[in-house]
């Protein structure tokens, strides 16, 4: 089979001679319909964020039931699934709890198919267990790939400040890319928080205003912070969320978040916060969330099946995954690349 893998750093490439894996016990082998593209992806191959090469990337997938290990109960070939992307054990009080981003064995083990394992950019994938798998129904896996992160992401950080987000409060999103399209759509279709976007070009502002946010702003400007603060007036932001984690990113966020109110960093930009004290309002919550648990992840199923949410995808095919990962560091993705084999 084809398939999409790092040999090392900046060394990734489509092989045709892979082989598919044979299910055994709770294993499933999934025949890959999408495999999102995700920017963590270049930290893996540029930056070299894990400490290991030679598997399949994409953690971001989806496909239809092919073949499944005899102890596998409730599924049958041809099911269209999600795969939950944050392997843990399986057995700790937050694995059991279906958190399993917050594995209590994460250090000792990798992140999870295409994260370490083999993942979706594939023409199939093995599953561990039948347990990481969601039923989609009759949501497409092209299109419904990215709901397991770019969604799932967004969603599982805004549920850490859904009793924040009432409709007398302000909630900032910062960065309009893979992860930022849908929070816009999330937070409208669960809060009632009035949504600041930003982003440093015209057409992420217009698409973030297309999606939902009732005010828009090009956080490059240097007095970004006060066009916030006109907005909200003396009582600021009770949420920030960015999407995007660099220096400066953080700093417009540590400028307009209120007392009380939580900073919620999700990008990976490699950004910094030097604490001082008094240099943020007082009861300010930070905090780096990772990914989300299997059961927000069925959440968000619904609220696709609902079509209260949908991603922007552009689809590639799997064998221009270099090509892809070149448009996603250029920033000239729209929305979520979906690989398909
Ligand atoms: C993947 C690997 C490491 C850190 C963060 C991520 C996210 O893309 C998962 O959603
Ligand atoms: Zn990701
Ligand atoms: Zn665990």
């Amino acid at each position: 089979m084809k398939a999409v893998r790092l040999f090392g750093q900046k060394d990734v490439r489509v092989v045709d001679n892979a082989e598919i894996p044979t299910p055994k016990g709770d294993e499933v082998l999934l025949k890959i319909g999408g495999a999102g593209v995700c920017h963590s992806d270049l930290h893996i191959i540029d930056d070299g964020l894990l400490p290991v090469s030679g598997f399949t990337l994409g953690h971001e997938n989806a496909g239809w039931i092919e073949a499944m290990g005899p102890a596998v109960k409730g599924y049958k070939k041809g099911d269209a699934v999600l795969v939950y992307g944050p392997w843990g054990c399986g057995h700790c009080k937050p694995c059991q709890e279906s958190k399993e981003n917050y594995c209590d064995h994460q250090s000792e083990t990798y992140f999870g198919g295409g994260l370490g394992f083999n993942g979706g950019m594939a023409d199939y994938m093995l599953v561990p267990s039948s347990r990481l798998l969601v039923p989609i129904h009759d949501l497409d896996p092209v299109i419904a790939a990215p709901l397991t992160d770019a969604a799932l992401t967004p969603y599982s950080a805004i549920k850490r400040s859904l009793h924040k987000l009432m409709p007398d409060e302000y909630v900032v999103v910062i960065g309009v890319g893979g992860l930022g399209h849908v929070a816009l759509q999330l937070l409208r279709a669960t809060t009632g928080a009035a949504i600041i976007a930003c982003d440093v070009t015209a057409d992420k502002l217009a698409f973030a205003k297309e999606l939902g946010a009732g005010y828009t702003i090009n956080s490059k400007d240097p007095d970004a912070a006060e066009q916030i603060q006109k907005i909200t007036g003396i009582k600021k932001a009770k949420v920030v969320i960015d999407f995007v984690g660099i220096n400066s990113t953080i700093a417009l966020g540590t400028k307009v978040v209120s007392l009380d109110g939580d900073l919620t960093l999700v990008g990976l930009g490699g950004g910094r916060y030097d604490y001082t004290m008094m240099g943020l309002p007082f009861g300010v919550s930070i905090s780096n969330p990772y990914w989300g648990s299997r059961t927000e992840l069925m959440e968000v199923v619904g609220l696709a099946l609902q079509k209260k949410i949908h991603i922007e995808i552009e689809k590639y095919p799997l064998t221009e995954a270099n090509l892809v990962y070149d448009r996603l560091r250029q920033g000239k993705i729209k929305g979520r690349a979906v690989l398909v084999p």
